[in-house]
């Protein structure tokens, strides 16, 4: 088909991203025209201010000003100016020249606004935005993510020539929607909607074109109609397509793309006025309650995962290259699924999901509880329209959500009775926002994600969507990993045909953290690896689960959370910096089939330490991550022999001498050699010391852990604690110390250190720690961090006399029976959660070295100990 339309005048966008100037804070002049912003930082957008939330748990919530100067030509007076904000994060007013043009709540969703009447031509124009982060209008309340603050996305011009547009204002949407409500393999319709808004002073006839091309890029239709307005009208359109023979289907395997290209033209001259494109897609779909998901007729298991926008140092204001490279890491893991958690991200994101294939769940962050607000659950309704209207023409899209864990919070807050009244507005909420979502897409389904609690049933909330979301975590926050499926079980023998996505599922790990024996909640390398190894079975056997979204792709910002890496929720199986931990590939060996995965799981680990096993040699297990069916493993050339691989693993006992090895693994697939390599260095620790092999060692030891912890600022590695055995070193008495019986050691955040998980396990009640090392002069450190008391008065016995006392653990310490240092009270004397290092130069007897710690008042406790031959 040929193409009579005649290209003129064009809308033009552009970002208008540089050389902005900032300032936080309250300003009740930055709105003016005249104000003086020289002294403002300049700076660049997406912008946060909140990069203070990588270190500090308060970081800065409030609001902040934007200014930039905005020069308009003469030659564009008469045109028309839009200003489109992809996303501000919360709240924005906007004013151009000193005058208000408009605001918008919600942090995550693009808005516009015609900025036209305040246009100065041949003159320079000034943009002021506030943006705040503290609104308690705006979703969510609260939740597990950092509120970064700030216009963290494009910023956008966007001029038309003349009056008459394709509407700009419809919730910052492209203004046209494109439905394909019933596909097969042999036939697909669709229509065309929109809305057209003549902004002249006068009524107007216009031609309506649809130009509509395959994914090979060929004109397949053309659409026309004749449109008239009145002035000042919108005049709303709906233009049914003609079905499409043999369509070529969207799917993560082959995501076909075809393309519409709505003009409004001059009807006389044919000149385009205005002109809009959309990519859009041919699928079908639903969800089964005993059968799982089907997309295109056959069943179709999703495997996904979670993903939030931030990457230090930027913040939330990633570019949109960041965004599509995080898309390409989660294609190239072999994921066709993503859930957008917890809010609508970035155009970039659903455009690259569209390219290359991933299913989407998007979903509004209405995270925790509802509080008691109406402007509150206005704001909610808006941006759910918004995140619809904005991105309803992507394929990938399949499922709209609008609420996660909403009766956590309200359970954790309210008594039974207080809880009433919040669970009538929750359930009041939904209702409507799932009409919201049926008026908005009648064609895609609908999905709320809940905790573990039954009372998502209870109360009704799990019968109002289509698809329901769990977000499961037994062996993690509390109960045994089997508790997963049990669970799963439950509900679907109760609610057969409720279809079930497992919308999070999850571990923490910190890489510095090491264990042949992991619990939950040592934030070790190893428990993630198992946790996720047991999970992903389960999910792929189930066949009325649908699917999962593994939380989370990528260790994010959470500025509320301490643990093992303050301010980082480390559940990722990537690192913030998007290098992948080595479960990754354990993903990678099960959801790739097209290509061969081998992968050496010691990336995590390539700096190992292992106390000798009677010679000079330590036994430690490395695994590899492989979809193929057996592997070869080397090390320094050396076959260790070849394994067969049970769930994408296998596992070889390796025998490790001190200094660096080469670790190889060799397998075949198609015929082809197919292998990986890792170098790993390995300190060997003797397990009787003697004169000879205490020369030169650091012997670190992290107390009250069943984990090895290598610090990343010296490269130490402190081994796990043991028992005092003769010849040997360990403790003598005393228990690990728990905060409850799913973790070990605290997880708060302690002070003064970078070494939180050295710190934050420790031993309580120990008599003391012993060293059967030869005569000789010796450094002891002995670390601690004060866990239990935060300086209020407790109560405690002495004899028959109880006395108040301002805090709990007094105790001395004896090194050899000297007396080191007496009534040593960490907390008091050094604050509470807080790090101390104290090192003494001893001289050992015939015994060797042994610190004794003497309670005076409380209990004793140590956190870690090191021992170094001087
Ligand atoms: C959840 C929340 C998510 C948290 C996650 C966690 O269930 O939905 O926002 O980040 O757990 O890591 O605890
Ligand atoms: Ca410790």
């Amino acid at each position: 088909m040929s193409n009579p339309l005649k290209i003129k005048a064009q809308r033009q966008e552009r970002t208008i991203n540089e050389s902005w100037k900032f300032q936080k804070g309250e300003n009740l002049h930055a709105s003016d025209s005249l104000f003086n912003d020289n002294n403002w930082t300049s700076i660049n957008i997406p912008h946060t201010w909140n990069t203070d939330a990588y270190v500090v748990k308060d970081y800065y919530r409030g609001t902040g000003w934007y200014r930039k100067t905005l020069y308009l030509s003469e030659k564009d007076k008469g045109k028309m100016q839009f200003l489109k904000f992809e996303a501000a994060n919360q709240a924005a007013k906007v004013f151009l020249n000193g005058h208000f043009v408009g605001e918008h709540k919600g942090g995550y969703t693009a808005f516009t606004f015609d900025i036209t009447p305040f246009c100065i031509y041949g003159k320079r124009n000034i943009i002021a935005v506030e943006v705040n982060n503290n609104s308690s209008e705006v979703p969510p309340v609260s939740a597990d993510y950092t509120f970064f603050g700030g216009i963290y996305r494009d910023v956008w011009l966007i001029t038309t020539p003349k009056k008459q547009h394709l509407e700009l204002l419809n919730s910052a949407s492209s203004g046209v929607f494109i439905d394909t409500p019933i596909v097969s393999q042999s036939s697909a319709s669709f229509s065309v909607r929109g809305g057209i808004k003549n902004d002249a002073a006068t009524k107007v006839t216009l031609k309506l074109i649809h130009q509509v091309y395959n994914p090979d890029g060929k004109l397949i239709q053309r659409l026309e109609n004749r449109i008239s307005l009145t002035a000042g009208e919108t005049k709303k359109f709906k233009t049914p397509g003609k079905d499409v023979v043999n369509p070529q289907l969207w799917s993560p395997e082959s995501p076909n793309l075809y393309t519409i290209e709505t003009y409004i033209a001059d009807s006389k001259n044919n000149q385009i006025i205005d002109k809009v494109a959309n990519h859009f897609g041919f699928r079908w779909y639903h969800f089964d309650g005993n059968k799982g998901f089907f997309l295109n007729g056959k069943p179709y298991k999703l495997r996904g995962i979670c993903r939030h926008q931030d990457q230090p140092p930027t913040g939330n204001a990633m570019s949109d290259e960041m965004h599509r490279r995080d898309m390409l890491l989660a294609k190239d893991m072999g994921t066709n699924f993503i859930r957008l958690a917890h809010y609508p991200q970035d155009e970039a994101i659903l455009e690259q999901c569209d390219k290359l294939g991933i299913l989407v769940w998007e979903e509004t962050p209405i995270i925790d509880m509802v509080p008691d607000s109406k402007p509150f659950e206005q704001v909610c309704e808006t941006n759910l329209r918004e995140m619809i209207r904005q991105h309803y023409n992507h394929p990938a899209i399949i499922t709209w959500g609008y609420m996660n864990e909403i009766l956590l919070a309200t359970q954790r807050k309210f008594s039974k009775q207080e809880q009433v009244p919040v669970i009538k507005r929750t359930l009041d909420l939904a209702k409507h926002l799932e009409q919201v979502v049926k008026a908005e897409d009648p064609y895609r389904q609908s999905t709320i994600a809940f905790h573990g609690s039954d009372s998502y049933n209870d109360v009704g909330l799990s019968s109002i969507t289509n698809v329901i979301g769990w977000n499961l975590y037994q062996g993690w926050y509390g109960g045994k990993m089997d508790g997963f499926d049990n669970f799963l079980e439950k509900q679907h023998n109760k609610y057969p045909d409720h279809p079930i996505i497992i919308s999070e599922y999850g571990a923490g790990s910190d890489k510095r953290v090491h264990s042949f024996l992991p619990q939950s909640f040592d934030f070790s390398i190893e428990y993630q690896q198992g946790y996720l190894e047991y999970y992903l079975p389960v999910i792929e056997k189930k066949s009325y689960v649908s699917g999962s979204t593994l939380w989370n792709f990528i260790d994010f910002a959470s500025a509320l959370r301490d643990e093992s890496m303050p301010r980082i929720n480390n559940k990722g199986i990537l690192y913030t910096n998007r290098s992948p931990k080595d479960v990754f590939y354990y993903y990678k060996a099960f959801f790739r089939k097209d290509i061969p995965v081998l992968h050496i799981a010691t990336r995590d680990w390539n700096s190992r330490a292992g106390i000798e096993q009677g010679n000079d040699s330590v036994v430690q297990p490395i695994k590899i991550y492989s979809n193929l069916s057996q592997v070869e493993l080397f090390i320094d050339g050396r076959s260790l022999g070849i394994k067969k691989t049970d769930n994408y693993n296998a596992i070889w006992q390796v025998p490790f001498t001190f200094g660096k090895h080469y670790i190889y693994a060799k397998g075949v697939y198609d015929s082809r050699i197919v292998e990986d390599g890792s170098n790993v260095f390995f300190q060997t620790i003797p397990e009787q010391l003697n004169k000879d092999n205490l020369k030169g060692l650091e012997l670190a030891i992290n107390v009250g852990s069943n984990c090895y912890f290598t610090s990343d600022e010296s490269g130490l590695t402190w081994i796990c604690d043991k028992p005092y055995t003769p010849g040997s070193w360990g403790y003598v008495g005393g228990k690990m110390y728990h905060t409850n019986d799913y973790s070990i050691g605290t997880q708060t955040q302690i002070k003064n250190t970078f070494d939180n998980p050295l710190y934050q396990t420790l031993r309580t009640g120990l008599e003391g720690y012993s060293f059967d090392v030869p005569e000789g002069e010796y450094e002891v450190e002995l670390l601690f961090a004060d866990v239990f008391n935060s300086g209020t008065e407790i109560i405690y016995n002495i004899g028959d006399n109880k006395q108040a006392q301002t805090s709990g653990n007094v105790f001395d310490i004896y090194i050899n029976d000297k007396l080191a240092e007496s009534d040593v009270n960490i907390g008091a004397q050094y604050g509470y959660f807080s790090s101390v290092k104290k090192r003494f130069v001893v001289s050992a007897s015939k015994d060797g070295v042994y610190v004794k710690l003497s309670p005076k008042m409380g209990k004793t406790f140590l956190n870690g100990i090191k021992l170094r031959k001087l």
